[in-house]
């Protein structure tokens, strides 16, 4: 229930990159900082398990890898044609009830990062993953350093396992990443020379592409080569080669691959901002200068509270459809381990993120992959290289989780599940006064009058304005939601006066108060309270160790009725699907 130092920060500081900035240096700045490190791998479950050099597993009998069948290469998809339906009769039957049907049914395609460790090691890991995706990325294994660890050798054990897995299940595979400042083999650090290392690029997508050709249909050419603020980011490639490099990377990969669909990725792409000018700016420069480029990944990992609005994400996914690429959702994650107050309630808050994500997805024409960053709390780099968290769709004992059922809903255009209780139990008095505590006054049932139902209670020999009916919500919210709460108030007798809707809370600021209704209550008859409660991430400081929810009224020996009291999370708008 502790605050993150960054939170807090991030909270006074009014110019401050929020959202993402906060959220997400995955590949990114964690990398940076161990700069000089070959491998900064910011997956770390992988490595533990079995680093680099010895993933290569003994060869079971699947299917030799050089044979790809037709299904690897298509899958249900079609690339990304504007307008293209096929739902016709002939659509086959979508088990909706996975997350692999429930996308496949709009045309589209549901993915995950494999992570190498599990793949071999895990067989409930492996079996829920084929049976709820049409599709993965190697979480490492497709990257420079692990496919050549040294110059001129190239070690395709693993990703030929994940191909043959790919040609079994009828899985779509991703590769990632041909050119990327991160993970890249270490005695490439040392080249400085443009020539020399044109030909290293060179010889690595040759021998790739070559190996591989329609194993992996979809590749992303360069990873994270933009900056905050649309420059590019001085890696060595941008350094050494000059900043065409982008451009001949998809040139050269096109060469070796010309049948795969090529992807520029990067974080903090997904709303509209520099950075994502930039990218677009470069998807617009490539189309008119014939630069082979198919495809644009936004990573999307995500702290819940902090990421693009979904309209945001709409708009710029738009704009890229329109310069004529196909979107893909890339590394989707959504950390929650700042969220304070109750586990389930986190959950949810988690849950909406993902739902709003996916909803942008489906609404949008040229959105047609979703992916994630693995599927279980399990295998999480999150944990990691953050703290523990639980930022995926399944928990670490492979049981779908709030977010996997939101994910699925949104998919299919449904509404999402968990919003429908109200918060506070024995709203509408029709159980007495129990749950319910009157700060002092007396509190009491009657059945005359009552707003709904056959009870509403009676607040009397109140000596403050503030005491009313008061419920404690602390085991049932959490910040990063927002709720509705509603109360219906009544004088006893006397003239009109305010009645209130409050939430009180202590944190590390002590006692807080929010009046988030007023209304003027008179005693001819019942008047609704009604407001918002915003509890943003930032709302709270600290340690939360009270929630209270509570009716304010009229002042000293005034008494009132109140009856159904509610306080329901609001969920997000299902989408309006758009079939591919
Ligand atoms: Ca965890
Ligand atoms: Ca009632």
């Amino acid at each position: 229930m502790r605050l993150p130092l960054w939170l807090i920060f991030g909270s006074l500081c009014t110019g401050c990159p929020s959202a993402e900035v906060l959220s997400k240096p995955l590949d990114a700045s964690i990398a940076e900082e161990s700069t000089d490190e070959g491998e900064p791998d910011p997956v770390p479950v992988e490595d533990s398990g079995e680093s680099g050099e010895d993933t290569a597993p003994e060869e079971p009998d699947v299917p030799d890898s050089g044979e790809p069948p037709d299904s690897v290469d298509t899958g249900s998809t079609d690339t990304g044609e504007d307008g293209g339906t096929d739902t016709g009769e002939s659509a086959p039957e979508y088990d909706v009830s996975t997350l692999r049907g429930a996308a496949e049914s709009s045309g589209r395609i549901v993915g995950v990062a494999l992570n190498t460790g599990a793949m071999f090691s895990d067989a409930e890991y492996l079996d829920i993953l084929v049976s709820e995706f049409g599709g993965f990325t190697p979480e490492n294994a497709t990257k420079w350093g692990p496919l050549q660890p040294a110059e001129g050798a190239w070690d395709f054990g693993t990703v030929d396992e994940m191909a043959a897995l790919a040609s079994r299940e009828d899985l779509r595979m991703k590769g990632h990443t041909l050119v990327w400042h991160n993970q890249k083999p270490s005695w490439l650090d040392s080249e400085t020379d443009a020539t020399t290392l044109n030909g290293l690029m060179d010889d690595h997508f040759r021998e790739t592409l070559g190996h591989l050709t329609t194993d992996v249909p979809d590749w992303d050419v360069v990873n994270e080569a933009f900056e905050w603020d649309g420059s590019m980011r001085a890696s060595m490639f941008r350094t050494i080669l000059g900043p065409d490099y982008i451009a001949d990377a998809f040139r050269q990969a096109n060469l070796y691959a010309p049948e795969a669909r090529l992807f520029y990725n990067d974080f903090s792409i997904e709303g509209i901002n520099a950075k994502s000018n930039a990218v677009a700016g470069m998807v617009e420069a490539f189309k008119r200068d014939d630069v082979p480029i198919d495809g644009v990944g936004l990573q999307m990992h995500l702290s819940h509270g902090y990421g693009p609005s979904r309209a945001d994400l709409k708009a710029n996914m738009e704009r890229l459809g329109d310069l004529g690429v196909v979107v893909h959702i890339s590394e989707m994650d959504v950390q929650i381990r700042h969220l304070l107050g109750s586990d389930d309630e986190r959950l949810l808050a988690q849950a909406m993120t993902y739902y709003e994500v996916t909803s942008a997805c489906v609404e949008t024409m040229a959105c047609e992959q979703i992916s994630f960053w693995g599927f279980t709390d399990r295998y999480s780099w999150v944990d990691t290289f953050f703290g523990e968290d639980d930022p995926l769709l399944y928990d670490e004992d492979l049981v779908a989780k709030p977010a996997r059922n939101a994910v699925r809903a949104a998919l299919l255009g449904e509404p999402m599940e968990g919003c429908e209780d109200s918060r506070v139990d024995n709203g509408g008095f029709e159980d007495g006064t129990e749950t319910w505590e009157a700060m002092g006054a007396s509190l009491s049932i009657v059945d005359e009058p009552v707003h709904g139902g056959e009870h509403a209670a009676y607040v009397t020999d109140r000596t403050e304005a503030w005491q009313g009916p008061r419920q404690s919500v602390i085991d049932k919210i959490a910040t990063g939601m927002k709720y509705e709460g509603r109360a219906w108030v009544r004088l006893a007798e006397g003239a009109p006066a305010e009645a209130k809707l409050t939430l009180h809370w202590n944190d590390d600021l002590g006692d807080r108060w929010w009046q988030f209704a007023t209304v003027e209550a008179t005693s001819d008859g019942w008047v609704e309270l009604a407001g918002t409660i915003d509890l943003s991430v930032l709302s709270v400081v600290g340690t939360l160790t009270e929630a209270r929810v509570y009716v304010e009224g009229p002042g000293a020996g005034r008494s009132m009725y109140v009856d159904d009291i509610s306080v329901h999370p609001v969920c997000p708008t299902p989408p309006t699907v758009v079939v591919r």
